[in-house]
């Protein structure tokens, strides 16, 4: 008989990993978590044998492995029928993609591992950091920011009320984007991508799934 529990490998703090905790619980899937660090200087031997990446998060259904958040959140998201994080029709989809992908390919960079990471997960941690890492990605943040803004104000998605995939994708960056005072500043700036984030940062699977208020 075919294991078809669910595991999840992830690092506390990582906001990928954070992104499909909170697509399980949107789902209401549970999975078994494992702790697997991908910043280690000593590669993780539990994530080498599961990827080439060395990155988080793995996700693990009986004898099928994947990898890549949008995958493993839209794999889960076809196993439960009946609970819509993806609409039916075309431009809302296509607009659904468009915030993943530009989430993955122009985000994730500036957004997490510049303002975040060097203006405050370091220095939390008593970590080194460089306060240039922050203007800069301060600077790349902006045609994100705007896109994002657009795509709000035209209310296929980001409408903050048919939470969708896309929401899923974008809320715990944002959430960490704006841990950064003179992100949240700029993140003002932009009303309809604002007005979501109002909405969103009250997400019961944002808040749950939030590692610096997890035991
Ligand atoms: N394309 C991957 C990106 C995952 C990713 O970058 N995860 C980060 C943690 S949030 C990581 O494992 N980083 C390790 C590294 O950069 O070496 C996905 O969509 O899952």
């Amino acid at each position: 008989m075919m294991d078809d529990r669910f595991i999840l490998i992830g690092f506390r703090y990582s906001v990928y990993t954070r992104i499909v905790r909170m697509a399980l619980l949107e789902l209401g899937l549970e999975a078994t978590y494992v702790e697997a660090n991908p910043f280690a200087v000593e590669p993780d031997a539990e994530l080498s044998r599961h990827t080439a990446f060395g990155r988080v998060p793995v996700l693990r259904h009986g004898a099928f492995t994947l990898t890549e958040t949008a995958a493993i959140t839209g794999y889960l998201h076809d196993l439960t029928a009946g609970r819509a994080l993806r609409p039916d029709d075309a431009q809302a989809t296509a607009r659904l993609r468009q915030v993943i992908g530009i989430v993955d390919a122009y985000g994730y960079q500036p957004m997490v591992r510049d303002v975040f990471s060097h203006g405050f997960y370091r220095p939390h941690l008593g970590e080194e950091f460089d306060p240039d890492k922050v203007v800069t990605g301060l600077e790349r943040s902006l045609p994100v920011l705007q896109t994002l803004d657009l795509i709000a104000e035209e209310r296929l998605k980001l409408n903050g009320k048919d939470v969708s995939l896309a929401d899923i994708h974008l809320s715990p960056m944002i959430a960490y984007f704006a841990k950064v005072p003179r992100a949240a500043d700029l993140l003002s700036k932009y009303p309809a991508l604002s007005a979501w984030w109002a909405q969103l940062c009250n997400r019961p699977s944002l808040i749950e799934t939030d590692p610096f208020a997890m035991r």
